[in-house]
C-alpha cells in the first residue's frame, strides 16, 4: 500500500493521516467546499475537493469519492467512522475498482449490519441475548404472539437500523399494533427497509462494548472493553476502559463469546460488539463494523495503535499478538469536546479566536481545530477528543479534571464547562450510573438548582 484516500473529515481523518505517515504511506484528503480550511486537508500529502457542503453530495457520494481516488491514484480507501464507513455498497465498489477498502468485506458489513441476522449469529455463537423475536416481525398477529413470549416492556427495532435510531418502546399489548406500524414506516423512510424485530426492553442498563480485531488469516482477538454508559440522546459523552463495574471473569466470558460470533463470519479488520449490562448480565445489541470514535481509550490501555493495525490487516499482514499477549494496563477516559452551548447543548459553530490544548503526562488530544479556524454549521459538532490515562481510575479522573481546566477554546461555546461540572458529581465519579442517569437524574437536578 503506497497511497491511501481518507473518505472522511475532522479528527478521524487526521487520526488516519497520522497512522499512514508512521507506516510510510502517502495520504490523500478529500473535502467539501465548507472544509477548504480544515486541518485534515493541510496535514495530508494531497487534498481533493469532491463537492459542496451537503454530505449527500460530498462525503456520502460514492461517485465523487471514487473519481477522486482515480485521479489521485490511490490503492486503498479508509472510511473512518460515520459517513460511508458501514456501507457494504461502498466496500463493494472499492473492490470493483481494485481499491482496498480498509475495513471488513462487503459480505461481513452486510450480514452484521442486518440486526436480525446479527442476532441469529449471536444466538448460534452462544452470545447472551435478551428474549426476542427470532427473525423479522411482519404482522400484528405475529407481533402479539411474540410479545406473549417476550413480555413487556419490549422494544421494536429496525433490522437495518442501529445506533438507536428508529426504536419504539411498547409498554402493553394494546399499544403494540400502533407502535409496530410506526416502527415499520419509520424504518422504511429512514433505512429503505421496513424489516423490524422485537426484544425485551431493559429499563436501566449500562452500555459496555468489546473491541474485536481479526486478520485475513483467521486470527481473531478481543482487546478488552469500553464502558460508554455516560450518554445523552444516544450520543456518547464519556468512554472509559476498563469498565469500573466488571470483574475479570465477566470480561473474559463476554470477550470469548464475542470472538465466537466474529469467528462465524471469519471477521477481519476492527469491529465492536455492543452489549447492554444489567444486574451482572450481558445482552448482545449489535456489531459495529468500523473504527469507533472512542477507540483511543482502548489504544491507551492496550498500548496498541488500532488504526495502524487496521491498515496492516487490510494489507494482508497477520496479527502479531495472540490473546494471551494482550494485557490492559492503567485506566483511560475520553470526553468528546463539542461546539455547543454547555447548558442547552445547542450547536455553536463559528470562528475560534483563541485555542490552547492541555498537555503533560498522560494527556492526548485528537482534535480538528486550531486558532483562526471557523467551525462550519454543516456537520457534527464534535471538535476534539480529550483522552487521558492514569495508573488507576482515581489518577485518571484527577488528570481529566486538570486537563479540562487547561483546555481553552475561545470565540465559540463548547461543552468543556459541562464536563468540569459533571466531574464534580459523586455518583458520576463512583460510576453509580446507567444509560439513563445523565438525562433522567443529573440534568433534571441541574435545571432545578
Ligand atoms: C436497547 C435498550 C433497552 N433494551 N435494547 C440504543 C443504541 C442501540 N445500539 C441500542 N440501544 C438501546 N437498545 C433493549 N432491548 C436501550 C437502548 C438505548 C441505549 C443503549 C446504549 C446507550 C444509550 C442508550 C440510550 C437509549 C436507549
Amino acid at each position: 500500500m503506497k497511497k491511501v484516500l481518507i473518505a472522511n473529515r475532522g479528527e478521524i481523518a487526521i487520526r488516519v493521516i497520522r497512522a499512514c505517515r508512521e507506516l510510510g504511506i502517502k495520504s490523500v484528503a478529500i473535502h467539501s467546499t465548507a472544509d477548504r480550511d480544515s486541518l485534515h486537508c493541510k496535514l495530508a500529502d494531497e487534498s481533493v475537493c469532491i463537492g459542496p457542503a451537503e454530505s449527500s453530495k460530498s462525503y456520502l457520494s460514492i461517485p465523487a469519492i471514487m473519481s477522486a481516488a482515480e485521479v489521485a491514484g490511490v490503492d486503498a480507501i479508509h472510511p473512518g467512522y460515520g459517513f460511508l464507513s458501514e456501507s457494504a455498497e461502498f466496500a463493494a465498489v472499492c473492490r470493483q475498482y481494485g481499491i482496498t477498502f480498509i475495513g471488513p468485506t462487503p459480505e461481513q458489513i452486510k450480514i452484521l449490519g442486518n440486526k436480525v441476522e446479527a442476532r441469529a449469529l449471536a444466538r448460534k455463537a452462544g452470545v447472551p441475548l435478551l428474549p426476542g423475536s427470532n427473525g423479522a416481525i411482519t404482522d400484528d398477529a405475529q407481533a402479539i404472539a411474540a410479545a406473549k413470549e417476550i413480555g413487556f416492556p419490549l422494544i421494536i427495532k429496525a433490522a437495518a437500523g442501529g445506533g438507536g435510531r428508529g426504536m419504539k418502546v411498547v409498554l402493553s399489548e394494546a399499544d403494540l399494533p400502533k407502535q409496530l406500524s410506526l416502527a415499520r414506516s419509520e424504518a422504511l423512510s429512514g433505512f429503505g427497509d421496513d424489516t423490524v424485530y422485537m426484544e425485551r426492553f431493559l429499563t436501566n442498563p449500562r452500555h459496555i462494548e468489546i473491541q474485536l480485531m481479526g486478520d485475513q488469516h483467521g486470527n481473531l482477538v478481543y482487546l478488552g472493553e469500553r464502558d460508554c454508559t455516560t450518554q445523552r440522546r444516544k450520543q456518547k459523552l464519556i468512554e472509559e476502559s476498563p469498565s469500573p463495574v466488571l470483574k475479570e471473569a465477566e470480561r473474559q466470558k463476554v470477550g470469548e463469546r464475542a470472538l465466537e460470533l466474529a469467528r462465524l463470519v471469519n471477521y477481519q479488520s476492527l469491529g465492536t460488539a455492543e452489549f447492554l449490562y444489567e444486574n451482572g448480565n450481558f445482552y448482545f445489541m449489535e456489531v459495529n463494523t468500523r473504527i469507533q470514535v472512542e477507540h483511543p481509550v482502548t489504544e491507551e490501555v492496550m498500548g496498541i495503535d488500532l488504526v495502524k493495525e487496521q491498515i496492516k490487516i487490510a494489507q494482508g499482514e497477520r496479527l502479531t499478538l495472540t490473546q494471551s499477549q494482550i494485557k490492559s494496563s492503567g485506566h483511560a477516559m475520553e470526553v468528546r469536546i463539542n461546539a455547543e452551548d454547555p447548558v442547552s447543548f445547542a450547536p455553536w459553530p463559528g470562528k475560534i479566536t483563541g485555542y490552547h490544548e492541555p498537555g503533560g503526562i498522560g494527556v492526548r488530544v485528537d482534535s480538528m481545530i486550531y486558532a483562526g479556524y471557523t467551525v462550519p454549521s454543516n456537520y457534527d459538532s464534535m471538535l476534539a477528543k480529550l483522552i487521558v490515562k492514569g495508573r488507576d481510575r482515581d489518577e485518571c479522573i484527577q488528570r481529566m479534571k486538570r486537563s479540562l481546566r487547561e483546555f481553552k477554546v475561545e470565540g465559540i461555546r463548547t461543552n468543556i464547562p459541562f464536563y468540569l461540572e459533571l466531574f464534580q458529581d459523586e455518583r458520576f465519579l463512583r460510576s453509580e450510573i446507567t444509560i439513563n442517569w445523565l438525562e433522567d437524574v443529573y440534568l433534571k437536578g441541574r435545571k432545578k438548582s
